[in-house]
């Protein structure tokens, strides 16, 4: 049976990745670099410095930073998204979510986070939501981003509980493969040809209920 359920934070309980939108912007238009909502999907679940790098790369000519430089840019993309997030409260949950982390508390089963984001904690409070997590997984202690298991694996260690007994829930493909060479049981929301891997799918959080997740299992 289902010991854990192990969330995604940004696309899963609530969509950060406008505001993540809107810092990387502000800082590329400042570098002169071409940056738009499109080329933001390729960010989702992706680590600050892997996004900054995959941003500054597509420019023509791309230039060079040292890795000072980087650090620096990497700061000041936070700094601005800092800001952004400041706004989010309880209305920004994804619908759906709190009902479906009310029903898995009912059954006695343990909730994480396995979120890319170092900034997770301050947007789970800004939602009010902390209080429903037996696990946080600190982004900063991950070496390897999603699509390698670690932070799922980090997270069923937390919660002590075997992967095979762990469901995660992704929005984005890496993550999906992530949950799945961590060998748990993957739920994925969104669109069939991006979520092929997903043990089930849903085209939205509001499709979400865990009779449906533990039929799948
Ligand atoms: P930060 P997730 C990810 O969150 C975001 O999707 C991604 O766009 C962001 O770059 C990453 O967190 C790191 O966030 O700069 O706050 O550390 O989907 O893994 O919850
Ligand atoms: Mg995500």
């Amino acid at each position: 049976h289902i010991q854990a359920v192990i969330f995604d934070l940004d696309g899963v309980i609530t969509d950060t990745a406008e505001y993540h939108y809107l810092a990387w912007k502000k800082l590329a238009d400042e570098l002169n670099i071409p940056f738009n909502r499109n080329f933001n999907e390729a960010l989702k679940g992706v680590s600050r410095m892997d996004s900054l790098k995959k941003i500054i790369s597509r420019a023509q000519p791309a230039p060079s930073f040292s890795e000072d430089e980087l650090n620096r840019l990497a700061d000041r993309k936070n700094e601005y998204y800092k800001e952004y997030i400041q706004q989010i409260t309880p209305d920004d949950l994804l619908p759906g979510i709190t009902d479906l982390m009310k029903e898995i508390k009912q059954k006695g089963i343990k909730i994480g986070l396995a979120s890319a984001s170092k900034n997770a904690m301050v947007v789970l409070e800004k939602l009010g939501i902390t209080s429903f997590f037996d696990g946080i997984v600190d982004a900063a202690t991950i070496e390897h981003g999603k699509p390698d298991p670690e932070i799922f694996l980090a997270a069923a260690r937390q919660l002590h509980a075997e992967s095979a007994s762990c469901v995660g829930i992704e929005d984005a493909e890496a993550g999906i493969q992530a949950i799945k060479a961590a060998g748990m049981f993957a739920v994925g929301i969104g669109t069939a040809d991006k979520m092929k891997e997903a043990g089930l799918r849903v085209e939205g959080t509001q499709k979400l209920s865990f009779i449906k997740i533990e039929s799948a299992y």
